[in-house]
């Protein structure tokens, strides 16, 4: 029997909603979250605008339209060992890593959070505590729970996408942390799509089921990051658990171009429901600075004479 090939009723932006929760939200962390997605979008902007004028040294993996999960988990669980697969300049940004070396590292200089050689998608820093992974998907599960049974008392949170989660070893690390009870926060961002190849084709499970299944507290719900931050305050008293996480990448799998329009885009709706809370101008002020912060700095670092 064939697989499905329509999309699921999960694949909405308001899969999971809870009503009311931005409302209830205090004003100063809504605009936090968001000028973290502020510093997330525009930072990868200008990183696409750089790839393709041909000026970085490795392949860009982007993570516009997903930006929401980790700065709202960010404002959650800082200070956290973070572990991310290629997509991870987000996590990075939003775990507070530092701009100017995150273009260093894309530009290939030995100033990069890397020293400019693992480039996009092996992110490293550890003044950060972000431990990047070498390639191959999901690799990074087994280390991060690795560490977690390592260092009982740090908490992990370990990032990967929906193709990850089809690699053997992905559930031998799932079932390791549920049976020692190792605090580790795994994060499905889900855009759906494994390079070109949707989920429907792929697989006819849920991962956030084979979590449960584990004995795993999981929920599975879009990228709003006001859902997202509601149940990482919670899941991230009593860990492990799983938050599997719907969302959208804008561009190409890898590189600078667009496949189509994204199912959504959560940061023009999250901007529109600032809106609706009245802070439209504190909004619009948060993204002005950043925006001109970001490019300033890309500016300056492609100018350096070692950039060429
Ligand atoms: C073990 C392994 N198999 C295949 C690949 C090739 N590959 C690179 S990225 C990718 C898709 C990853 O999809 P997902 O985990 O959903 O992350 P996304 O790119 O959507 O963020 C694949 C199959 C790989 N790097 N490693
Ligand atoms: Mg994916």
């Amino acid at each position: 029997m064939s697989a499905p090939s329509t999309r699921p009723a999960s694949r909405s932006a308001d899969h999971g909603a809870l009503p009311g929760l931005a409302e209830l939200c205090p004003s100063d962390l809504s605009l936090e979250m968001f000028r973290r997605m502020c510093r997330a979008r525009h930072f990868d902007e200008q990183a696409f605008l750089a790839s393709r004028n041909g000026w970085l040294q490795s392949l860009v993996y982007l993570s516009v339209g997903q930006e929401s999960i980790a700065a709202a988990i960010s404002t959650v669980m800082g200070g956290a060992w973070i572990f991310t697969q290629h997509r991870g300049h987000a996590a990075y940004l939003s775990f507070g890593g530092d701009i100017e070396k995150l273009i260093d590292e894309l530009i290939g200089l030995p100033t990069g959070c890397c020293r400019g050689m693992g480039g996009s998608p092996c992110i490293h820093d550890p003044n950060i505590r972000m431990i990047g992974h070498e390639g191959l998907i999901a690799e990074h599960v087994p280390i991060a729970v690795g560490a977690a049974y390592a260092s009982p008392d740090s908490p992990v949170v370990c990032f990967f996408g929906d193709g990850a989660v089809e690699e053997d070893y992905f559930f031998g690390a799932l079932g390791f942390a549920a049976t020692h009870n190792l605090k580790v926060l795994f994060v499905c961002e889900d855009n759906d799509l494994s390079v070109l190849t949707p989920t429907s084709d792929r697989r006819s499970w849920e991962i956030h089921e084979v979590a449960r299944s584990f004995g795993i507290r999981a929920v599975d719900v879009a990228d709003d990051p006001w859902l997202v931050h509601h149940h990482v305050s919670e899941l991230s008293r009593r860990l492990p658990a799983f938050l599997n996480c719907r969302t959208c990448r804008c561009y190409w799998h890898v590189g600078a171009g667009q496949d189509g329009p994204p199912e959504w885009d959560r940061f023009n709706i999250v901007k529109q429901q600032l809106a609706g809370l009245g802070l439209e101008n504190a909004a619009a002020t948060i993204e002005a600075e950043s925006k001109a912060e970001i490019e300033r700095l890309w500016k300056s670092r492609l100018q350096t004479p070692s950039a060429t």
